[in-house]
């Protein structure tokens, strides 16, 4: 485990402390005797997923690149951010050939990325394999290359309307790539993105904790335990196939409490139901005590989001000009979650 967990009670027997205690930062709580069983359950919860599954590969590797990444940035006085992107699969098998998915692309992920760089941060981008990339994404092979000439020499140039678009595109591109300033980590499957975004969490924890975590993956909230997976391919033979699927522990919970107790935590709430939304996104701030909650809605995700905080409430929305010159609903996120991140410092 990562973690020790101490206990004690008020003579009263109905108030403990506890003290969950990790290599970096210490946090103790008070809570009622419910609280406190709730809370073991999801400790145990969690524990018990991470030892039933074994770690990605390349694990280590990664853990390495993301310490490196933090402490050449820390050194430099840069601010970080964690952004998560792309959906998760659940593997039905563990010779993995058939999954559950979802729907997201990772556009939210990877445009949020190249805004948090054009304000000046070093981005961890812990992103779905084969999803959007930043600053590829512009790049639409039929757009590129009917902007590419050949002169008498052979050597290609890029012309015409795109070239601009292009132009600006790989400036941003090359400044990144220069200055080192995004840090590509992959995942597929729901516990690689666990085993990883809980490396990275508390990697920024350790080394650079005054930074941000942006959590706008669309994370699966159901699974099939490492145990009750058949180990090869599900034959068609023995008929229609069921499958139960098991609650994914809320980890929320220890990346606010434990893994990353010193960063600056926003989730995304994604919802079908209008009169669901707002709910939801305050029941996520009460529940895990994080930050703040950007929510949207499923039809308009691409122009209209509701920030929401402990104090406030407030939607932010595309105008019809936004529209006509490009604006991105990402590039309002990353300015409010930044100008938020700045008032919380202050205080
Ligand atoms: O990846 P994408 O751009 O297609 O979609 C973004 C999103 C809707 C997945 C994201 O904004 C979001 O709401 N993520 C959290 C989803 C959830 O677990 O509720």
């Amino acid at each position: 485990v990562n973690s020790l967990l101490f206990m004690g009670s008020s003579s009263d027997n109905v108030l403990y402390v506890i003290y969950i205690v990790n290599l970096h930062s210490p946090v103790s709580l008070e809570v009622t005797e419910k609280a406190l069983v709730c809370h073991l359950q999801e400790v145990m919860g969690w524990e018990k997923f991470f030892q039933e599954t074994p770690e990605p590969v390349n694990f280590k590797d990664k853990c390495i690149s993301l310490e490196q990444f933090c402490q050449f940035h820390k050194s430099r006085e840069r601010q970080l951010v964690l952004v998560t992107s792309g959906g998760t699969t659940v593997p039905l098998e563990r010779n993995t050939v058939r999954f559950v998915d979802n729907f997201s692309s990772g556009t939210r992920g990877a445009a949020t990325t190249e805004y948090f760089i054009a304000l000046g941060y070093a981005v961890i981008f812990l992103n779905r394999e084969k999803s959007v990339q930043p600053f590829e994404r512009h790049l639409n092979t039929e757009s590129l290359f009917g902007s590419i000439t050949e002169d008498s020499d052979g050597n290609l140039c890029i012309t015409g309307p795109n070239s601009q678009k292009i132009k600006s595109v790989y400036n941003q591109y090359k400044e990144t790539k220069t200055k080192n300033l995004l840090l590509k980590i992959t995942f597929l499957s729901l516990p690689e993105y666990l085993w990883l975004l809980r490396a990275a969490s508390q990697t920024l924890n350790t080394h650079a904790p005054e930074s941000l975590a942006v959590l706008a993956a669309a994370v699966s909230d159901f699974f099939i335990p490492q145990d009750d997976m058949t180990e090869h391919k599900i034959q068609s033979g023995g008929g229609p196939l069921s499958v139960t699927l098991q609650i994914v522990p809320k980890m929320l919970k220890p990346l606010v409490s434990i893994w990353g107790t010193n960063l600056y935590i926003v989730s995304f709430k994604l919802e079908t139901d209008p009169n669901q939304l707002q709910k939801k996104a305050r029941e996520a701030l009460e529940r895990y005590k994080h930050h703040l909650v950007v929510g949207n809605l499923l039809p308009t995700i691409r122009v209209c989001v509701t920030f929401v905080t402990r104090e406030s409430e407030e939607d932010v929305k595309l105008t019809e000009e936004n529209r006509q010159n490009g604006v991105e609903i990402e590039k309002l996120i990353v300015e409010k979650i930044h100008s938020l991140y700045k008032t919380y410092l202050k205080h």
